[in-house]
């Protein structure tokens, strides 16, 4: 895991442990036995330290954290390292990440490749830096600037890093080894960060915390970093680590941290296809047509887009055609006028964007999407064209939220080729999208489909046909529920306020405003079977009308509607039902403990491969807050027999139909968890 080689009196120390040299106990003994045997060597006046393969570390290994501690710890060895009487120089390529940068901080001098990223993502997974991070960034960058990377978790670049002071020089990566080594020859003394002392207004910290409440909301890792930070400006090294072991140990060992490791590795998991043989060659994608130039067809294409791949998007009016491409060229602008990207970068997408009105401009593309409104007649109406046009072996996508990629498929004379691509609105933005395989989706098909949806920057997860598949099929329960609650006399207020107090972005019927009340509404005033078509018969579409379940002004914040409180009111006269006090917590087990009982459903029915999978989906497709894990993770925690209990409670009232899923009480009698 360690390998050493003396170059002359420069002794390299490699740190060897694919795929992202984490520094797992074999790392931590070589590096701990190398630094001390150079230490004793006459022969070695200085050390260098780099990583092999791709990068120099990705840090900690995540794994241990949920076991108990063995082998010299992390602190210990990067406080050898800066104790250390001879120069220790870091060589940075590729990634320096948590306790991989914590390593290049305890050493004298860090030479880093322009490109190489450096960064302390611990927050990211509800931890602080908890070997010296916290204590030495500062001390190198300010305490600003240290408040930024170790808050945020997001990487700089080497070039950034060497402005900031946190690199003392720049190499290429061709030469980064022997520049470090001969670099490293001509320093005689060591140089320590740890004995530097940093002052800061203590206002700093106060105007930062205020800055980014709404951020932070409920996370406890942030705070932790931010009062470790402090430390570091009021005490000396040694007290300093002290504080931020202390912080580090509670995080490691809370709740919210278990979670966001949890979706670190479920978002990992997702990616692992169950069945697929491993010989499975992809597909080439290197033109990809999308039918569709409203909202969602002009959000898939930007991804495509921006990671360089052409896109022929299709219409069947141009006028139709020219909005959607003046859409697309106002968002990439827009983004463009925030900073994120250059003038350049947005031509160039935009060079890459052919708009048409000839469907038969599709036969030479590898990939379709198909990105219409939902309508089966419709779909199939254009897969059966595609069938005849696209070129043998092209995958045929279809970005169906609901409907059955089995049925879409059936009527094309390829319906291996078929899958279906769900992106979520905005498509541009939402990290989420389900790989939906068919009955009969070819095993290169769907792999292919899941690469390149990482390669656009998404999070795939794969998903079976059904209504709705796995995300959307969970809102079903939901909403059915929150519509019944409202009758039986909660408020939209109410209920939204459950959803985003845990933490949701939004509650269902703020949702259901951003969407659109009339999503689905039959258009006839006079015909009013639910709330819904009672909303709409009056006009109150969502948002876009600046009236839904709730008021809108014209910054779109909501207000509490007296009309609505007046239309339910009618409601309940009508249907003969007498409001009562409806309980925070009756919302919580109707609208969030009948989302998991439909995951234990889709898991049961292996529509979802795994309920980790299922976690994916609603932190990156949904606004869950990751903090908790996602509903399966979530329902876990609490206990599935305290989950079932509960359902059981209101088991008259959860709609009609509503059965209690057998994998959710088989396992809840078993005391086992739906993810293993
Ligand atoms: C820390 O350092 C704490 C210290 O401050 C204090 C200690 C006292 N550990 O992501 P990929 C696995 S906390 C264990 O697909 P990429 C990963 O699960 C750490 N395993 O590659 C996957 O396994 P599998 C702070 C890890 O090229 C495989 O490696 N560091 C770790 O797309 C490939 O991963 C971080 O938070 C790890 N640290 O991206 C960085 N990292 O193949 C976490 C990866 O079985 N890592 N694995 O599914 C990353 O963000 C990305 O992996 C990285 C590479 C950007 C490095």
């Amino acid at each position: 895991m360690i390998e050493t080689q003396l170059h002359d009196d420069v002794l390299e120390i490699v740190m060897i442990n694919p795929p992202v040299n984490a520094l797992g106990e074999g790392v931590r003994t070589g590096l701990d036995e190398a630094i001390t045997g150079a230490l004793e060597d006459d022969a070695v006046k200085a050390i260098v330290i780099r990583g092999s393969g791709r990068l120099f570390s990705g840090g900690a290994d995540i794994t241990e954290f949920s076991k108990p501690p063995s082998g010299p710890s992390l602190p210990a060895i990067i406080d050898a390292i800066e104790a250390s009487s001879k120069p220790v120089v870091a060589a940075i390529h590729g990634m320096a990440l948590g306790g991989g940068l914590e390593v290049a901080l305890g050493s004298h001098y860090r030479v880093a490749t322009p490109k190489a990223k450096l960064g302390l993502p611990e927050v990211t997974l509800g931890i602080l830096p908890g070997a010296g991070g916290t204590q030495r960034l500062p001390r190198l960058v300010g305490v600003e600037a240290a408040l930024d990377i170790i808050t945020s978790g997001t990487p700089i670049t080497g070039a950034e890093a060497a402005e900031l002071g946190l690199v003392d020089k720049l190499s290429a990566e061709e030469t980064l080894v022997e520049d470090v080594i001969a670099f490293a020859r001509t320093l005689d003394a060591p140089r320590r960060t740890g004995d530097r002392s940093i002052s800061a207004d203590p206002a700093v910290f106060t105007k930062f915390e205020a800055d980014n409440a709404r951020r932070f909301k409920d996370l406890e890792a942030p705070r932790a970093c931010i009062e470790a930070i402090k430390a570091a400006v009021e005490m000396p090294l040694d007290a300093g680590q002290e504080k931020e072991r202390a912080l580090f140990m509670q995080l490691v060992k809370g709740d919210q941290s278990k979670a966001l490791r949890h979706v670190f590795f479920a978002e990992r998991a997702a990616a692992k296809i169950d069945g697929l043989p491993k010989d499975t060659q992809l597909r080439p994608v290197t033109k990809v047509g999308v039918i569709g130039a409203g909202t969602m067809g002009g959000g898939i294409s930007m991804n495509f887009l921006s990671a360089g791949i052409p896109v022929t998007i299709v219409e069947m009016a141009q006028e139709a055609l020219d909005r959607g491409t003046d859409i697309i060229r106002k968002n990439y602008e827009a983004t463009a006028a925030k900073g994120r990207l250059t003038a350049e970068a947005v031509e160039r997408a935009m060079n890459l964007l052919s708009p048409t009105l000839d469907f038969d401009v599709l036969k030479d593309c590898d990939l379709i999407i198909e990105a219409v409104y939902e309508n089966m007649d419709v779909k199939k109406e254009i897969f059966a064209r595609l069938d005849s046009i696209a070129k043998p072996g092209a995958m045929l996508a279809s970005n169906t939220s609901f409907l059955s990629i089995d049925e879409i498929a059936s009527v094309t004379k390829r319906p291996q080729d078929v899958l279906g691509l769900h992106f979520f609105s905005p498509a541009n933005v939402m990290k989420l999208v389900e790989v939906v395989r068919g009955a009969k989706t070819a095993p290169d098909v769907l792999a292919t489909g899941m690469d390149i949806a990482r390669k656009i920057g998404k999070v795939p997860v794969v998903a079976g046909v059904c209504y709705g598949f796995i995300g959307n099929r969970m809102l079903i329960p939901r909403q059915t529920n929150a519509n019944a609650l409202l009758l039986e006399g909660a408020t939209p207020e109410q209920i939204d306020r459950v959803h985003t107090g845990f933490g949701m972005a939004m509650g269902p019927f703020q949702m259901n405003d951003l969407a659109g009340v009339d999503i689905g509404w039959h258009r006839d005033a006079n015909r009013i079977e639910t709330l819904q078509d009672a909303l709409c018969a009056e006009g109150r579409w969502g948002q876009k009308k600046q009236a839904g379940f709730y008021d809108y002004d014209d910054k779109r914040r909501p207000t509490p509607s007296p009309v609505v409180d007046r239309i339910i009111e009618d409601f309940r006269a009508q249907a003969g039902i007498t409001s009562r006090t409806i309980s925070d917590e009756e919302i919580t087990v109707r609208t969030f403990y009948t989302m998991v009982n439909e995951g234990a459903k889709i898991l049961e029915e292996g529509i979802a491969q795994r309920a980790s999978d299922i976690d994916v989906v609603w932190t990156y497709g949904y606004g869950w807050p990751r903090h908790t894990g996602g509903p399966m993770f979530w329902a876990d925690q609490i206990g599935l027999a305290t989950v079932v209990d509960a359902l059981k409670r209101y088991e008259d009232r959860l709609g009609e139909g509503v059965t209690l899923s057998p994998l959710l009480l088989a396992r809840a009698a078993e005391g086992k968890p739906l993810d293993r």
